[in-house]
């Protein structure tokens, strides 16, 4: 009893909070951050194709849980350009691992955690866990739509922890492409072959000359799914040219 007295329920309170954490869905700086999407998996329910791509970046990592965050919309591209900006060699990412390291020290002090996204770009196959969140849906045009973001959403960050979180429930939604009968994106894109839009076909547009999706892609903008949620011309232009860096990179190292 005595001790009831001591401690205040304020007090209290933040001590539960330590001990439970909290959980991704209820976070204020993931939510402050637009940070909107997220995902909690139990490591031993993955397929055994993405535990063998962690094990591979994460050999001896011993964790519980993995932690999927993306944002979908504008509001984390806002949250961007109002922190420290977007300067630097890779300013999303930078901001990305800022947010899940205040996440984990502000909200979740007790946990133990590992980022293996961003830091490691090419080697989780992401659209593979949105596929198990409910969040991806293929499009003709490879990236992935949702009925709630359209295909305006995208990974940000792949945390391991030793959280102990209630996993979460995928989304339900059905694939937006199933009930769209005149599919705009596939009339809209310059080198459409059949049905199919190729992934090379696709590079060699961007990279041609006076190319009219060097920094943005017609086929997505013609998708009618959640145009509100379409990103505005900064950050579009951001993640376009980004792509176009490493697409002219990865081509010189084919040649
Ligand atoms: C490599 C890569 C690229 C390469 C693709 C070239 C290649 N060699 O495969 C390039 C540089 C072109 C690229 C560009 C873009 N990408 Co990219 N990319 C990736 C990455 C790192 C791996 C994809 C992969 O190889 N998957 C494994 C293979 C087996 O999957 P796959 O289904 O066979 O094929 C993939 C690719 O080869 C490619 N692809 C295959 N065929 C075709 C055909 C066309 C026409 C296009 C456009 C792409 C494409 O897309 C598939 C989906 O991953 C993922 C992140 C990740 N780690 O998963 C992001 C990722 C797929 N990209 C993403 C995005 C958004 C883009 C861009 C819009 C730019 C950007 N960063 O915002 C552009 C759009 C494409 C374009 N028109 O240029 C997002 C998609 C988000 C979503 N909602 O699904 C991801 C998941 C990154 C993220 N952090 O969210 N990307
Ligand atoms: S335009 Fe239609 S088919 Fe194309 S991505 Fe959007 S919903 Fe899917
Ligand atoms: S970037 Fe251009 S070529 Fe590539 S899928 Fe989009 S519209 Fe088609």
């Amino acid at each position: 009893m005595e001790t009831y007295k001591v401690l205040s329920p304020v007090f209290m309170g933040k001590l539960m909070t330590i001990m439970q954490g909290v959980h991704p869905n209820d976070s204020n700086i993931l939510a402050d951050s637009g940070f909107n999407l997220l995902a909690v998996f139990d490591l031993d329910t993955l397929p055994l194709t993405i535990r063998q791509s962690i094990k591979a970046i994460a050999p001896e990592a011993d964790y519980r849980q993995l932690l999927l965050f993306g944002h979908g919309g504008r509001r984390m591209w806002q949250a961007l350009a109002a922190s420290a900006g977007i300067t630097g060699e890779n300013p999303l990412d930078d901001f990305s691992v800022d947010v899940v390291a205040r996440y984990f020290s502000d909200e979740n002090p007790a946990n133990r955690y590992r980022l293996i996204y961003p830091q490691h770009p090419g080697m989780l196959p992401l659209q593979q866990l949105g596929r198990l969140a409910g969040w991806h849906h293929d499009s003709p045009f490879r990236i992935g739509v949702n009925d709630r973001w359209g295909s305006w959403f995208a990974y940000r960050a792949v945390a391991l922890a030793d959280t102990a979180f209630v996993p979460s429930l995928p989304m339900v939604d059905a694939s937006p492409c199933e009930a769209c009968v005149s599919k705009p994106c596939i009339s809209a894109c310059p080198v459409v072959s059949g049905n199919e839009i190729l992934l090379d076909n696709c590079l060699d547009e961007r990279l041609g000359d006076g190319s009219s999706c060097a920094r943005s892609c017609l086929a997505r903008m013609a998708c009618p799914v959640k145009t509100e949620h379409r990103y505005g011309p900064e950050q579009m232009a951001y993640h376009y040219d980004c792509s176009l860096v490493t697409i002219r990179r990865y081509r010189t190292h084919e040649a």
